[in-house]
């Protein structure tokens, strides 16, 4: 396991706002307690504030289904301009933008008409966002909303202070044009959030080609929900996973495009477990020369140190030889046997975002179309 001091004891010695300890600890230098008393208690600043805030459709699922998942330690917000879908999900808090530009009806596939809606709802968004550590974004790219309201959202969050993560999808082939919504939207997002994890809806045609589509959706979104209610819960639950936000933030910090691989098989079989987990990236990559991973195993109850070694050897071997990994094992009854891997590497290097152009903007996409605002504005695809 990386590090060694709990996550509460390095958070205070090291955090991107200089010192948590803003508040009621602050100006304490040292203090002592029995063997049996806590030091949390009376450090409440210690714990790290986690914000997941979903955009447009796509991101107010995977925000829906991580509150089916149940999360301990953050709140949760989605922002829609599409009042029938915020009322048909969940979250702490739920926000709709831009009602009097589009009705209440969406955007329309129409990124413009997102970023107008979250400039008009610029105060009401700030306020959602408040003083959070860390700020998970979740956003299917693609559409019109969460395409032109995620990357709104993260530059507030960064100018709040916030470390900011954001999980976008990139679209279907077969969706054609919205490639061209989300190529803007990754350029826009590359500029504002500190780690951009890309998940690519095309590898769902690999993973479950036979699954309806709403379950389909359902297994991306479960994936995304996974991966925030691991980093969250590893970070705000004590003892869980021994990773910390300082870990935490210095692999997602360390640049590039990032990725998630997902893989599972017998726990006597680490060869299977590594080469299904690196068959399993959700983007096309090459992660030779990756620059840092943070690797959750499950396991049934007495898994062996060696065998949860051998696992990390193999994910990480093609990285650079200085790569920073930390993985963390997570003991469940129910995985008696096998081993699950979860895997976030960064600095992996994906064609797909190689491709997007310098020159592509939203202004390009907006060129390509008469008065972006017109009253006429069409009505948006009832879909989601
Ligand atoms: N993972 C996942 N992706 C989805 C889901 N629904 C749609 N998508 C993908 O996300 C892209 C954006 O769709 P939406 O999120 O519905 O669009 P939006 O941001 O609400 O934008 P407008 O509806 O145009 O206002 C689509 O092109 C799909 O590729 C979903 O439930 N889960
Ligand atoms: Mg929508």
């Amino acid at each position: 396991m990386a590090g060694g001091a709990t996550p509460q004891a390095r958070e205070r010695g090291d955090s991107h706002r200089g010192s948590l300890g803003m508040g009621p600890g602050m100006g304490i230098e040292s203090a002592q307690r029995t063997g049996n008393q806590s030091f949390l208690e009376s450090f409440s600043f210690a714990r790290p504030k986690v914000l997941v805030v979903g955009c447009g459709g796509a991101g107010g699922n995977s925000v829906h289904r991580l509150h089916r998942l149940g999360i301990h330690g953050a709140r949760t917000v989605v922002v829609n301009t599409d009042a029938v879908h915020l009322d048909s999900i969940q979250a702490d808090r739920k926000l709709l933008i831009g009602a009097g530009v589009t009705r209440g009806m969406g955007a329309g596939g129409r990124p413009e008409i997102g970023e107008r809606c979250a400039e008009i709802s610029e105060t009401e968004l700030r306020n959602q966002i408040g003083d959070a550590d860390l700020t998970f974004i979740t956003v299917g790219l693609g559409g019109g909303t969460g395409t032109g309201v995620a990357p709104h959202v993260a530059e507030l969050a960064q100018a709040a202070g916030s470390v900011v993560i954001t999980l976008a999808t990139t679209p279907f082939r077969a969706e054609r044009g919205r490639m061209t919504n989300a190529r803007a939207g990754i350029q826009r997002l590359r500029d504002r959030t500190d780690s951009l994890i890309l998940l690519d809806n095309n590898r769902l045609l690999d993973l479950v080609p036979n699954l309806p589509v709403e379950q389909a959706f359902a297994v991306m979104d479960h994936l995304i929900g996974e991966v925030i209610k691991g980093i969250t819960e590893s970070i705000t639950v004590p003892s869980l996973i021994n990773l910390d936000f300082s870990d935490v933030r210095t692999i997602l910090q360390s640049g590039g495009t990032s990725t998630v691989f997902y893989g599972e098989n017998a726990e006597d079989d680490t060869r299977r477990v590594v080469s299904d987990t690196l068959d399993n990236p959700l983007l096309e990559v090459d992660y030779r020369g990756a620059n840092g991973a943070l690797i959750h195993i499950s396991a049934g109850p007495g898994l062996r140190l060696r065998t949860a070694h051998e696992v990390v050897e193999g994910l990480t071997a093609a990285m650079r030889p200085d790569a920073n990994v930390i993985f963390g094992v997570r003991v469940d009854p129910k995985y008696n046997g096998i081993l699950r891997v979860l895997a976030i590497m960064t600095g992996v290097r994906s064609p797909m975002v190689e491709s997007v152009r310098e020159s592509v903007s939203v202004a390009d996409v907006v060129s390509d179309r008469s008065d972006p605002l017109a009253k006429d504005f069409p009505r948006p695809d009832r879909r989601r």
